[in-house]
């Protein structure tokens, strides 16, 4: 069959969603092509094009599948792109973490589709475009969603290494960037897939909690691929928790310089799974920063969100990480509920004194597929917009009134950044990795956002009556889908 798989272009100008690689779908071609069908990847997003653009380009190819991936709050994004598409395409799946979180519930969100894949997408797939050869004879694969059908849940593929790499071949390689890389040329790698931990605002639907790792061997093959076939010089490790087997990242590290790489790279870690000498070995192997999930520096908030790590495990990874000479990013819930000013001010604090050289303030979500969905699934929080989300009206859980944790997040981006220190190393860290556009669009936007007044949403919020408790978000006429803190950047 002929498949197009695309990312759509951005929402609006408003919309600064990092330039990164989309990964699943990446994934999603190399296994389509290695089943024999004619694969073609679009990312509008990284392109720039508009959505008449889009619409053009799917008109001339007329695939027989058209592809789509999304996340929660671009959802909508999503469901554009297959409205527009609809009359020049044969079929329509959607795939990512929220058709897997929400099942059943995308087709009324997106009633163009004709199909969407729950879960990890490569066997599914090529199973769902044979099922379609084959007339829709019998029940659907497992892991696939159609109207009126139940779903048979996939168990994940093992072992890992057994997917095919990407196909960043089919990917606009020189477009992608990323604002804290030390060098130009980006790709993104996933080593290990699921993750043990029980965190209350993370959607762990794709996956699941078993953690599947790749060897360090085929790891490094890959990273060797990149570097050498491709010609990129800065990996971003999108795993969720790249540092769990401290051996495994030993055993990286040390395969990387044996084969001379000269690759560097930043990995996402928890503060509870690194030390001193485990981060040297990284920094010797071309690591120059790790992103740890901190959250908060309030020991209710930590248990609240289920972090399972202590604020002396995050001020000890910091100083070792510093030590190193390790760059460190730092992302961080504020206002979570239980949480008043002084609380969300300790944690700005607490920020600074770990010595973080890059944070991400984000507020509190439900998002579906998550254990503080479940938990307040009837409710959804205040809208606190906050400039690095992609949903700008993010529905969030905190006993603040809106406005109030509104001005805080204000307070918390301005006070991080504009201070000599950041924005220097920002700057610095911009212009080796190629990233000054992306910079001053990302600027641009907390600059307006930093100076705008108060937010619709918010002044609601402020005339709502106050409730005491966990449960203070406000209620809401229907479940709605929302966001999660920021993760990944
Ligand atoms: C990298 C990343 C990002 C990147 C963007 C990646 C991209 N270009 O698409 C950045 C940093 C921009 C980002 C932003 C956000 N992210 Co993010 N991100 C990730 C992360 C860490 C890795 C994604 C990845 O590459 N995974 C590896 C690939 C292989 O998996 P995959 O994408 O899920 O794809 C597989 C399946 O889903 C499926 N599939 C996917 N697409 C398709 C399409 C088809 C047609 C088919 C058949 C199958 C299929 O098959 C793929 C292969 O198995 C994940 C966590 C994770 N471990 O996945 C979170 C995650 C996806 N992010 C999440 C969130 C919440 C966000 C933010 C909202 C955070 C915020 N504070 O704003 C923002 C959204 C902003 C925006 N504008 O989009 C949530 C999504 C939850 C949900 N229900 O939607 C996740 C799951 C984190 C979590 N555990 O909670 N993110």
């Amino acid at each position: 069959m002929r498949v197009l798989l695309a990312r759509p272009p951005r929402r609006d100008s408003r919309d600064v969603g990092l330039s990164v690689p989309p990964l699943g779908l990446a994934y999603v071609a190399s296994a389509l092509r290695d089943a024999g069908h004619a694969v073609e990847l679009i990312d509008a997003c990284v392109l720039g094009w508009s959505w008449r653009d889009f619409e053009a380009a799917v008109r001339r190819r007329r695939p027989d599948v058209l592809g789509l991936s999304t996340m929660t709050p671009v959802a909508d994004i999503a469901a554009r792109a297959a409205r527009i598409a609809r009359p020049h395409v044969g079929r329509i799946v959607l795939g990512g973490p929220h058709p897997t979180a929400v099942r059943h519930a995308v087709f009324d969100q997106v009633p163009e589709l004709d199909a969407a894949v729950a879960g990890e997408g490569e066997d599914t797939a090529v199973e769902l475009l044979s099922w379609w050869e084959r007339g829709s004879a019998g029940p659907p694969p497992p892991g696939v969603l159609v109207p009126g059908r139940p779903l048979v849940p996939r168990v994940p593929r093992t072992p890992v290494q057994s997917l095919p790499w990407p196909a960043r071949d089919l990917l606009p390689n020189d477009r992608y960037r990323y604002l804290f890389a030390t060098r130009p040329g980006l790709a993104t790698v996933i080593t290990s897939r699921g993750c043990p931990f029980r965190c209350s605002f993370c959607d762990k639907s794709v996956s699941g909690s078993r953690w599947r790792a790749r060897p360090p061997g085929d790891v490094v093959d890959e990273l060797v691929h990149i570097e050498r076939d491709l010609g990129l010089s800065f990996v971003n490790f999108y795993d969720d928790n790249f540092t769990l087997s401290r051996r495994r990242v030993v055993g990286i590290c040390e395969e990387m310089l044996r084969r001379g790489l000269r690759l560097e790279w930043k990995c996402e870690g928890r503060v509870d799974g690194v030390d001193a000498e485990l981060l040297a070995l990284m920094r010797r192997a071309g690591c120059r920063m790790v992103a740890y999930g901190v959250e908060s520096g309030n020991a209710e908030t930590l248990a609240l969100l289920r972090k399972d790590i202590t604020v002396e495990q995050t001020r000890r990874a910091f100083a070792e990480t510093r030590a190193a000479g390790l760059r460190s990013l730092a992302y961080i819930i504020l206002g979570a509920p239980g949480e008043d000013a002084t609380d969300v001010r300790r944690t700005i604090e607490f920020c600074r004194e770990i010595g973080a050289s890059y944070v991400q303030f984000s507020t509190l979500s439900a998002m579906p597929g998550t254990p503080l969905f479940a938990a307040h699934a009837n409710r959804v929080g205040a809208g606190v917009p906050n400039p690095v989300d992609g949903d700008l009206a993010r529905p969030t859980l905190t006993d603040l009134p809106a406005a109030e944790l509104q001005h805080l997040l204000r307070q918390a981006w301005v006070g991080f950044y504009l201070r000599p220190r950041p924005l220097a190393r920002l700057a610095r860290d911009a212009w080796r990795s190629g990233s000054v556009g992306e910079a001053i669009r990302l600027g641009r936007a907390l600059g307006r956002w930093a100076m705008a007044g108060p937010d619709p949403t918010a002044a609601a919020a402020r005339g709502a009556p106050k409730r005491r408790g966990r449960d203070r978000a406000r209620p809401s006429p229907r479940p709605r889908p929302g966001g999660t803190p920021g993760h990944a950047a």
